[in-house]
């Protein structure tokens, strides 16, 4: 028996953009809830991952009153660069669309989001261990845990919100037979390079390349983001800078018609698998699962962040309507409504990974040439890229 109890409406479980969004939803609402995270805050700060933001994950930010900062510091994006050797070719999200794309880490978003969580004056423990749920078929779930100090808790709560990412205790907490999930592997991995050196590039730059797949993405004014294609099994430390940046220039191609990728001082870098993965049923019982604690998508398509910001935007909804309303029609649709947008940017970046990795033989490079030429010169396919790039409606 836990040392300490109390209740909830919600415990939402996990401190990332999904966790710390749904949240804050919740509270301007008026759903109170408390909040669990296993790292310390500082630490979930430091995690450099996504960098793109969707345009409706932009708005669904400023309607939320957490846009001020991504306004100001943020850089707004028109399109993309997609390139080939000896080509490179602009796609106009805002003249393909009408939507356009953000650079805003992150970091800062889950900054905004902390600093809301505690304007709010809401629970959220962070340095939490030994987190389990319990009674998620039952009307009075509970989560127990072990707080920074050693004290062990007990929350009772009306709901579940699983939004611990992959390696979280929510998802495994839906029984086997209940539970299906869908993966699909990639024989290749990224090379992700922080640096502080400005961006070469006004726009990011995707570039497919006989020696592997190259990103040129940023941060800031100051600081570029980089990826590279390497192999699963890679070691970092067969990476030296020098051979990074060569490889960069080489896949980016400096030098050509002019241009020039600059280099400097690498801050971080590391290798980061890739996988596609969903699990279905979202919903189990009184569980709510959001974000990557459901799905993983790889990372050519800037999915991830923008799914989890999609998905919590519908739980918050639906959990309103239920927990302060008393309607629980859109709490029954979550799981079908989520997943329809997720299944449909697990497509696109499943598409957007296979145009643009090196694998298998000639046979297969040519048809992606096929393919990459096909979305720089027909408005159709190119529309079709920008739709899902920047960014399908919330509801989709
Ligand atoms: P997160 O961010 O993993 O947060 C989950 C949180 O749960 C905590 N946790 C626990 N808390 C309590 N108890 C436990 N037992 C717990 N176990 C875990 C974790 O500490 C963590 O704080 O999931 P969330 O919130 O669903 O957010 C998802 C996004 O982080 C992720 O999808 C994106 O970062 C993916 N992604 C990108 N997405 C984009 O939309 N655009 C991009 O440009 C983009 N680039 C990227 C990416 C992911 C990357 N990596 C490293 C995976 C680039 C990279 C390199
Ligand atoms: C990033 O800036 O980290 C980034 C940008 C675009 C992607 C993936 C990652 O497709």
């Amino acid at each position: 028996m836990a040392a300490l109890s109390e209740s909830t409406p919600v415990v939402v479980v996990g401190a990332g953009p999904a966790g710390l969004l749904l949240a804050h939803l919740l509270d301007l609402e008026g759903v109170d809830s408390v909040l669990l995270e296993a790292r310390s805050a500082d630490y979930v700060l430091s995690r450099i991952r996504a960098g793109v933001l969707e345009s409706s994950t932009v708005e669904l930010l400023d309607a939320a009153g957490v846009g001020d900062r991504l306004r100001r510091e943020g850089m707004e994006h028109r399109g993309i660069y997609l390139q080939w050797p000896e080509e490179r070719h602009h796609l106009d999200f805002v003249g393909l669309v009408g939507r356009s794309v953000w650079i805003y880490g992150q970091t800062e978003v889950t900054k905004d989001l902390m600093q809301a969580r505690q304007a709010a004056g809401q629970a959220s423990y962070y340095e939490v261990s030994d987190v389990s749920l319990h009674g998620l078929e039952s009307d009075r779930p509970t989560v127990r845990f072990v707080d920074f100090d050693g004290v062990g808790r007990e929350i009772a709560a009306r709901a579940v919100a699983g939004c611990d990412g992959f390696h979280g205790p929510s998802r495994p907490s839906i029984p086997d037979r209940v539970q299906q999930i869908w993966e699909h592997g990639y024989p290749y991995a990224w090379l992700g390079v922080l640096a502080d050196v400005a961006p070469s590039t006004d726009e990011l730059i995707y570039a497919w390349h006989p020696d592997g797949f190259a990103l040129h993405s940023m941060r800031s004014e100051t600081v570029s983001r980089l990826y590279l294609q390497v192999t699963p099994d890679d070691d970092i430390a067969n990476w030296s800078d020098d051979r990074i940046w060569e490889a960069l220039a080489a896949r980016l191609g400096d030098g050509q018609n002019g241009w020039h990728l600059t280099a400097g001082p690498v801050l971080e870098k590391g290798i980061l698998p890739m996988r596609s993965f969903v699990a279905t049923p979202m919903r189990h019982g009184r569980l709510f699962l959001a974000g990557d604690a459901a799905h993983i998508v790889p990372p050519a398509g800037a999915k991830g962040l923008n799914l989890a910001a999609a998905d919590v935007a519908l739980l918050a909804r639906a959990l309103v309507a239920w927990l302060r309303d008393g309607r629980t029609e859109l709490a029954d649709a979550y799981s079908d409504t989520a997943l329809r947008r997720v299944w449909r940017c697990t497509h696109f970046s499943w598409w957007m990974t296979n145009m643009l990795h090196r694998y298998g033989g000639d046979f297969d490079a040519q048809l992606q040439l096929a393919q990459l030429r096909w979305v720089a010169r027909s408005d159709a396919a190119a529309a079709a890229l920008a739709e899902n790039y920047a960014g399908l409606p919330i509801g989709y």
